[in-house]
């Protein structure tokens, strides 16, 4: 496919299509733009950064414009002796960097890089008695570093080094009574916190343990008037649970339990057609998490021209394929 304006069912208003060639400029423009502060406040979770711009290029067919080698190269520059990485060069390592840090060598088919033996050697010291994973060794706790976990090691090929029973049973006893997810037990139900621990499931082959009836009417229920999604009752909608909310609908085959032309609209109602970005609600400031989670969610949708992005595993469904088909041949 073309990389340029996909799907222009070119409307009344510039924002009733996908607006590609602004975005991706937005995208690009941030590398270059360091002095913003934008750039400045985000130095510190720039290896998450890349893996949303990246992402959201790829799904727009236009990866292969960013210079891949220096970003590799800055990629590997990250990387800690017990192989896990840090947000910048220089910075204390965590789970959820190694995680963005493997996710983008998987978009540039580079996970022949890491030593996937030290990876998970990493990623099985941060496992509690409990199931449950810590971030890094300050020792937080919470359902993010669950899925950052399980989908580290899934893309490694390395899923068994960790106990996946006990990650599963955990990640059970985070459920509340309608259905949702929180941070730990015990702890509120929350659009970004379910999405961890569906896609968890998911990848542990244990989607049988949900009630998918019971989640998926909550989770639809997070759909406002605007056609936007919120993370949680009474909450305003905001562009980032078009991914947290619709990925997880799609996972557990509940999508057609929400108003998904709406919620398209929604999502190009939130562009900005001079700079290009996509922001969190319609004439905010655009950043590059909200423009990669609008993106991804326009791509769950079914928006003409993107690639088709995989709701689990947060790459494009192309990526993961070669992933899996490259272990076939290697044993
Ligand atoms: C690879 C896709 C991918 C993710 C990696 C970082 C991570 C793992 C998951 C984060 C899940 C999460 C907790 C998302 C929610 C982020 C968010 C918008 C939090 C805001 O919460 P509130 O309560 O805002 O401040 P609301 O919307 O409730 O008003
Ligand atoms: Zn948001």
């Amino acid at each position: 496919t073309e990389c340029g304006n996909a799907g222009s069912e070119a409307g009344p208003s510039g924002r009733s299509t996908l607006l590609v060639d602004k975005h991706k400029s937005y995208i690009k423009s941030l590398d270059n733009d360091t002095a913003t502060l934008d750039y400045q406040l985000t130095e510190h979770l720039r290896m998450s950064g890349v893996y949303w711009g990246l992402t959201a290029m790829d799904l727009m067919h236009c990866l292969h414009e960013m210079d891949s080698e220096r970003v590799v190269k800055w990629v590997m520059s990250c990387q800690h002796k017990n192989g896990a990485f840090g947000g910048n060069r220089d910075h204390d390592a965590h789970l959820l960097y190694t995680l963005s840090a493997v996710q983008i060598l998987a978009l540039y088919d580079k996970l022949d890089l890491l030593d996937g033996k030290k990876i998970a050697a990493y990623v099985v010291s941060l496992q509690q008695e409990d199931g449950s994973f810590a971030g890094d060794e300050f020792g937080e706790i919470d359902t993010r570093f669950s899925y950052a976990a399980i989908l580290c090691l899934s893309l490694l090929n390395k899923l068994h080094s960790i106990n996946v029973p006990r990650a599963v049973d955990y990640i059970m006893q985070c459920q509340n009574f309608d259905g949702g997810f929180g941070v730990a037990p015990g702890l509120e139900s929350h659009a970004g916190q379910i999405f961890c621990c569906v896609a968890s499931l998911a990848l542990t082959g244990s989607l049988h343990r949900l009630d998918r009836d019971l989640l998926g009417w909550w989770l639809a229920e997070r759909q406002v008037k605007e056609g936007g999604l919120n993370g949680r009752p009474e909450k305003l909608p905001d562009v980032c649970y078009s991914w947290w909310v619709l990925s997880s609908l799609v996972i557990m085959d509940r999508v057609h339990w929400i108003d998904q032309k709406a919620l398209q609209r929604f999502i190009l109602d939130c562009q900005d057609e001079e700079r290009g970005g996509i922001s969190d609600r319609p004439d905010d400031m655009v950043d590059v998490f909200h423009t990669y989670f609008g993106v991804a969610g326009l791509s769950l949708l079914g928006y003409p021209g993107l690639k088709a992005i995989d709701p689990a595993y947060a790459l494009p469904i192309d990526v993961v394929e070669k992933i899996v088909r490259s272990r076939r041949t290697e044993s």
